[in-house]
């Protein structure tokens, strides 16, 4: 059986010639950056869709927007094997982050339908679209709504040009009724493994291409609002100003310092709006977000009460307005060990490390809300120094072919054991 499949290099080869294809869609040229549900997410979906039907794959657009593609198993309509990523990115971000996963299960479905090898379950592979949840304030919403884990106020969540996600839903081509339908019936997919760039510099460090992950972080998220007092920046002395930059500014780096102050924790704020924006204006407003992780629940309920405290304690020293919005919570979640071991040998048959390296993930992925449903896995593939969220992210098609050849093995493995 091994002898028609291919080898690693070809599929790395053939992983980086599918990507040059959907990277061509971005809103922003020059740069990578696709958001949910904007036109080139549409672009990318139907060019996805495209490439799973080449590889043998029934596939369509859900109500969501999410690709999904699935060969039917002896039993037409039973339980299958899922392969999931997402092809929304950051903005400017970077070719491989979540792409890569798609264009893996892609070419995995595709080497198993040319070796003629019949599985004895499904396979599916998705093509999530809101995993970065850059666009509007949602949460793993389209992976959410396969594990049945979708919010429904979300459709509600309005984006930085005031677009409601039900309204952007609909102009792509989406369904806003059709939601609830998208949630899988447990025991109707068996296993969810998703290959990712790991975003960190582990694996390059040690010289591994591929590792598996054991747990993804705990995280929450948050709008906070701060309401000061605009001014004449010439005569507005500084004993009577309410300066809503400069209090938001402390807050910030208090986020870094509380951060800093808890192992293995992150803390960051990434947008940062100040209103109105103009040098001779006292700032009358910010809006700016904080996104805080930890591999443990229990010190991220600590780090969050102690912004909280800290917050509230500079904005009464400075006579300035707070309003924090909390907006998406995830406790950590363990990867399944039974699918870890399959990973393992995988990883194993491709000739890699008869023992590969496991690590948590910092990063969070779909399998985070795949594992509501169903047991979930994730195989990680080196990217150099571990650049992520950038254009700056590259990594080695051998890699990449070593990664595929190796989540293949896995599905084969799955095979065995359920033979
Ligand atoms: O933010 C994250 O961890 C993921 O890349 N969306
Ligand atoms: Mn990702
Ligand atoms: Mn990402």
């Amino acid at each position: 059986m091994a002898a028609s499949l291919p080898s690693a290099a070809v599929l790395g080869a053939r992983a980086f010639a599918a990507l040059e294809g959907l990277n061509r869609f971005s809103d922003e040229p020059g740069k990578l950056t696709r958001l949910y549900l904007s036109p080139a997410h549409r672009q990318a979906a139907e060019w996805t869709k495209g490439a799973m039907e080449v590889a043998g794959l029934t596939a369509f657009i859900d109500a969501a927007g999410s690709v999904q593609g699935r060969r039917e198993g002896p039993v037409p309509g039973g339980p299958s094997v899922m392969i999931g990523s997402h092809i929304d990115t950051v903005k400017d971000g970077g070719r491989f982050d979540g792409n890569l996963g798609v264009v893996a299960g892609i070419l995995v479905a595709q080497a198993l339908r040319d070796a003629g090898i019949v599985l004895p379950f499904a396979l599916e592979v998705v093509a999530f679209g809101d995993e970065e949840n850059v666009r509007f304030p949602t949460h793993l919403s389209t992976s959410g709504a396969l594990a049945g884990d979708y919010d429904l106020a979300w459709l509600e969540a309005r984006d930085a040009e005031g677009v409601r996600l039900s309204d952007a839903l609909l102009a792509f081509g989406g369904d806003p009724s059709g939601i609830a339908a998208l949630a899988r019936r447990r025991g109707s997919v068996t296993a969810y493994l998703e290959l990712h760039i790991e975003q960190g510099p582990v694996l390059e460090v040690e010289n591994e291409p591929v590792g598996i992950v054991t747990a993804i972080n705990a995280q929450r998220k948050a709008r906070i609002y701060v309401a000061g007092e605009a001014g004449h920046a010439g005569t507005v002395p500084m004993a009577l100003r309410k300066d809503a930059l400069t209090a938001s500014a402390e807050m910030a780096l208090a986020v870094e310092a509380i951060a800093s102050a808890y192992e293995q924790a992150v803390g960051t704020v990434g947008v940062f709006q100040v209103d109105p924006g103009a040098t001779n204006v006292v700032p009358g407003s910010v809006a700016f977000t904080i996104d805080i992780r930890c591999p443990r629940n229990e010190p991220l309920a600590a780090m969050a009460a102690a912004i909280e405290a800290r917050f509230g304690e500079i904005a009464q020293r400075r006579g300035v307005g707070l309003t924090i919005t909390p907006y998406a919570r995830a406790d950590a979640v363990p990867m399944d060990p039974a699918l870890q071991d399959a990973l393992s040998l995988g990883i194993a048959r491709t000739g890699v490390n008869p023992a590969p390296r496991r690590l948590p993930s910092g990063a969070g992925h779909d399998a985070m809300a795949m594992a509501a449903l169903c047991p979930s896995a994730m195989l990680f593939v080196r990217n150099e120094k571990g650049i992520s969220h950038s254009p700056l992210e590259a990594m080695t098609e051998a890699d990449a072919g070593i990664a595929i050849r190796a989540l293949l093995e896995t599905v084969l493995e799955l095979a065995r054991r359920e033979g």
